[in-house]
């Protein structure tokens, strides 16, 4: 499974865009500054640095596991291999005072804010419990994640590409 942020307005302090599952459009996100200004994938290049708690994740293509965030108390989306960052996850947030770089869902419906947010996260959820593998009774199988949590088994693998806007 694909699955994509398109990020369209980027702003001095957030970003807001829009996540797709596969082609279908979902809903919007909202995340910190965008500082990798060359696209690349990283944060090493000439103006570029992360700010604790106000930058959001580089472009790229992440692989997404789901796993329980001892945080967050929930089984969320966790993207691996972020370079900078550890435990960017996918969940719901009103601002982005809600995020340190993690991409927060909900609907655009005021400037720089999100609402919905708690409903989008469920049906976020709800894609991924129906890739979950399942057992006879219909509980999620589970395994041990490298960082001890547990995390669902997934049919098949959802990866994460991070891009935008189109037209810069
Ligand atoms: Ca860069």
């Amino acid at each position: 499974m694909e699955l994509k942020v398109e990020r369209r307005a980027i702003r001095p302090i957030h970003t807001v865009g829009r996540f797709y599952w596969g082609d279908e459009l979902l809903f919007n996100t909202l995340e910190d500054k965008v500082r990798d200004y060359n696209k690349d994938g990283d944060l090493l290049d000439e103006g570029e640095e992360k700010v604790y708690a106000e930058t959001a994740i580089p472009y790229g293509r992440y692989k997404v596991v789901v796993r329980f965030s001892p945080g967050m108390k929930r089984f969320l989306p966790l993207l691996i291999g972020v370079k900078h960052f550890e435990g960017i996850l996918i969940h719901r947030g009103a601002h982005i005072g809600n995020s340190q770089g993690c991409i927060l869902v909900g609907y655009n419906s005021e400037v720089g804010r999100l609402t919905g947010g708690e409903t989008c996260e469920k049906i976020l959820m709800g894609r991924f419990k129906d890739l979950a593998v399942k057992d006879e009774t219909g509980k999620i199988k589970t395994y041990t994640h490298t960082d001890g949590t547990k995390a669902w088994m997934l049919s098949e693998e959802v990866w994460i590409t991070i891009t935008g806007p189109a037209s810069a």
